[in-house]
């Protein structure tokens, strides 16, 4: 008789049935359970189509309950594209880490953003390529140590943090930029708010939307969950400071 698998989440329909294999502390498994919630929300989880990028943040694939694909590194954008423009009904996301959308997909992600494309991008930005190691991304802050950046990282070696929303907030077509966090349960709320704003906006036929995710690497950062939370907060939160970006085209910083 096949093992009983361990409850992973209660959200019926959001998540599969399974265990994650994210590491303790990491936010990416609350990242996919608001996704889902927002959409079942909205009552469009059965339209719901994830775009996947390469990284921890790929893993998704086998536990969400909604369609799936997982696009090659950085492409993301790219294939929401195509699978928006030829199943407009579908309710579309991409969802990408750092090293994914703002390394080798900037050129996709910026693309994308500048026609106005129709989708929602999900941007986890955890400061660190995490799945492979712990390589510097561009959005690792400076002075921060990554296994490609021993001595921390300097602005004069590898140049600056890239902040995507306040990018993107030059561009003129882009209709929603917002910032968020998941390290409590207030920012969970308002994470949730935010990713099914960006939803309806598609659904209203908006255009792009992004909402940014500020989340923690405790296993790359080499420090403890608890100790990552106060990192996330002091470090990561000063040089990405949450907030709306662009609401309703109309820029708000
Ligand atoms: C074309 C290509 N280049 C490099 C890789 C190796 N690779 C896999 S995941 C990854 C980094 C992922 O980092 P990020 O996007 O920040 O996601 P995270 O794991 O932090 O969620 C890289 C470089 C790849 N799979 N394909
Ligand atoms: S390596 Fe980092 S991003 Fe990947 S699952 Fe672990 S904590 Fe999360
Ligand atoms: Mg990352």
């Amino acid at each position: 008789m096949a093992e009983e698998k361990k409850v992973y989440s209660r959200t019926k329909g959001v998540l599969e049935n399974t265990v994650s294999g994210f590491c303790p502390g990491c936010m990416h498994s609350t990242v996919h359970k608001i996704v889902g919630e927002a959409a079942e929300e909205l009552g469009k989880l059965d339209k719901l189509v994830r775009v996947e990028g390469v990284g921890c943040c790929g893993l998704g694939q086998f536990y969400v309950s909604h369609d799936a694909i997982i696009a090659a590194h950085g492409r993301g954008c790219a294939v929401a594209t195509g699978i928006k423009r030829s199943s407009p009904d579908s309710l579309v996301y991409t969802y990408q880490g750092d090293g994914d959308l703002a390394a080798i997909g900037l050129g996709e992600t910026m693309s994308a953003a500048n026609r106005g494309e129709n989708f929602t991008v999900i941007f986890v930005n955890n400061g660190i390529y995490g799945m492979t190691g712990g390589q510097m991304a561009p959005t690792t802050l400076l002075g921060m140590k990554s296994t490609t950046s021993p001595a921390g990282r300097s602005a004069e070696e590898h140049g600056y943090p890239m902040h995507m929303c306040e990018i993107l907030n030059q561009l003129t077509a882009p209709y929603y930029l917002e910032r968020v966090s998941c390290d409590t349960p207030q920012n969970v709320i308002k994470a949730r708010n935010a990713i099914k704003k960006a939803f309806q906006y598609q659904l209203d036929g908006k255009g792009f939307s992004m909402v940014e995710v500020v989340t923690s690497c405790p296993t790359n950062w080499g420090l403890s969950t608890i100790d990552s939370l106060d990192f996330l907060r002091e470090k990561m939160f000063a040089e990405y400071p949450l907030g709306v970006y662009r609401d309703g085209g109309e820029k708000k910083k």
